[in-house]
C-alpha cells in the first residue's frame, strides 16, 4: 500500500518562483516517465511547463500517443479524462487539482440528456433518427452515452465536419452541452435559425412543442461558457469605432451575434495559426480566453501586430486558474516518492463507449 500523500499545504505557501525551480528538477528527475499537457488556457507560470501545449483536440492526439507513465494534464478535469480514455491501461492520467472543472461541462448531466432523449422518443424514434453530438467540454458518461446511440465527439476545431457526419447518418442532431457552438456552426452550414430549438432542460419537453421538434435540424442544449458569454457585440462596435481597420476574430463559444460581427470565427488553435499569419502592423481583437490573449500579445508585438482583449472586464477561465505552480509541483514530487495524487481514472465499461465516440471523431477530424 501506498504510503499516505504528501500534505499540499506547505505548498501553498510556496511563491510561484520558488515552485519553478522545484518543478524543473522534478521534471528531469521523472524524465521520459513524465509528460506534462497545457492547454490553451493556463497561465503563463504554468503553461511554461507544458510538454506540449494545444487545445483539447490536439492534446487528446498527444495523450493517445505518449509513451510515459504519468499524463498530468494541466487543463480541466473532462480533459483528464479524455488522456485517462485514449491512453494505454498501464498509464496514469492526472490532474493536478480536481477541484478544475468546466461550468459549461456540468449544464449537462448524464440524467437530463437520459431524460432528453426518452422524451424525444415520444415525438421520434431518437435512434433512428437523432445523432447525439457531445462537446468535448462534457463528463465522460455523456461520451458514453454518445458512443451507445450512434453518436460522436466534436471540439472546436472539428464541430463542421462532425456536425456533416453526423447528417449523413441521421436527419437530426441533438447538441450538448454548448448552445453557441452548435448553432454558430450549424449556421455556416447553411442552418436556419428557425431549424435550430434551444432544449431547456429544466422543462418538460425541453419548453418545446411536438411541432417545433419535428421542424428542427439541430437541438441545442440549453448550456453555455460563462467566460465567452462576456464578449458583448457593443464591444466589436466600439473598438471598430476607434479602429476602423482592426480585425475582429471569435471563439464559438462566443454568442451568435459577437460571431456574426467577427471577421474570423474559430477554435483556439485556428485563432493562434491566423493572428500568426496576419500581417504585421495587423490589429486584432479577440474573443477567448484572456491567458490566450495576453500571450499572443506579447509573442506579436514585436512584429508590430497588436493584439487586444475583446472585453473591458477581465474574464478569466476561474476553473483552468485553478492548475497553479504550487498543486503541479505537489502532484510531481508526490510522484517522486512514488505515490499517485488526483488519479482521474473512467470507469472500465463507461470508457469502452466513450472512446467510441472520441475514436468516431478522431477519424473525421481534419
Ligand atoms: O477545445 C478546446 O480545447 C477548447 C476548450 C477551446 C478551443 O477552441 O481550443
Ligand atoms: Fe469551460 Fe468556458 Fe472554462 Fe472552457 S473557458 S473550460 S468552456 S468554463
Amino acid at each position: 500500500m501506498q504510503a499516505t500523500a504528501i500534505d499540499i499545504n506547505p505548498y501553498t505557501l510556496m511563491t510561484d518562483e520558488e515552485c519553478e525551480a522545484r518543478i524543473d528538477v522534478a521534471r528531469r528527475t521523472l524524465g521520459e516517465r513524465l509528460v506534462i499537457l497545457g492547454h490553451h488556457y493556463q497561465r503563463d507560470e504554468v503553461f511554461r511547463h507544458a510538454d506540449y501545449s494545444g487545445d483539447s483536440l490536439k492534446l487528446s492526439r498527444e495523450a493517445a500517443n505518449s509513451k510515459a507513465e504519468y499524463i498530468v494534464f494541466c487543463g480541466v478535469h473532462f480533459m483528464a479524462e479524455v488522456a485517462d480514455i485514449l491512453s494505454r491501461p498501464e498509464q496514469v492520467a492526472i490532474l493536478p487539482d480536481l477541484a478544475a472543472g468546466c461550468s459549461m461541462a456540468d449544464m449537462a448531466n448524464l440524467a437530463n440528456v437520459q431524460r432528453a432523449w426518452r422524451e424525444l422518443g415520444q415525438v421520434l424514434d431518437p435512434d433512428q433518427s437523432v445523432t447525439p453530438v457531445t462537446y468535448i467540454n462534457s463528463a465522460a458518461d455523456l461520451k458514453a452515452f454518445c458512443g451507445e446511440h450512434g453518436g460522436i465527439v466534436c471540439t472546436s476545431t472539428n464541430a463542421r465536419q462532425v456536425l456533416e457526419w453526423s447528417f449523413s447518418r441521421r436527419e437530426k442532431v441533438l447538441f450538448f452541452p454548448d448552445q453557441h457552438l452548435g448553432r454558430n456552426t450549424g449556421y455556416t452550414m447553411g442552418i436556419p435559425l428557425d431549424e435550430m430549438v434551444v432544449w431547456d432542460y429544466e422543462q418538460p419537453m425541453g419548453g418545446l412543442s411536438e411541432e417545433q421538434i419535428r421542424k428542427a435540424r439541430i437541438i441545442l442544449w440549453k448550456g453555455f461558457c460563462s467566460v465567452h458569454q462576456m464578449f458583448r457585440p457593443e464591444h466589436i462596435d466600439r473598438f471598430k469605432e476607434k479602429y476602423p481597420d482592426a480585425k475582429v476574430i471569435s471563439h464559438p463559444e462566443a454568442s451568435f451575434e459577437v460571431c456574426r460581427k467577427s471577421d474570423y470565427v474559430g477554435s483556439t488553435e485556428y485563432i493562434i495559426k491566423t493572428i500568426r499569419a496576419s500581417a504585421p502592423g495587423t490589429r486584432w481583437l479577440v474573443g477567448t480566453e484572456l491567458n490566450l490573449v495576453n500571450r499572443l500579445h506579447e509573442e506579436c508585438k514585436a512584429e508590430g501586430k497588436s493584439v487586444h482583449f475583446m472585453s473591458p472586464t477581465v474574464c478569466m477561465c476561474s476553473t483552468m486558474f485553478r492548475i497553479d505552480p504550487q498543486h503541479l509541483l505537489w502532484t510531481l514530487e508526490n510522484l517522486i516518492d512514488g505515490r499517485v495524487v488526483n488519479q482521474v481514472k473512467v470507469p472500465e465499461r463507461e470508457a469502452e463507449l466513450a472512446r467510441l465516440a472520441l475514436d468516431r471523431m478522431l477519424e473525421v477530424s481534419p
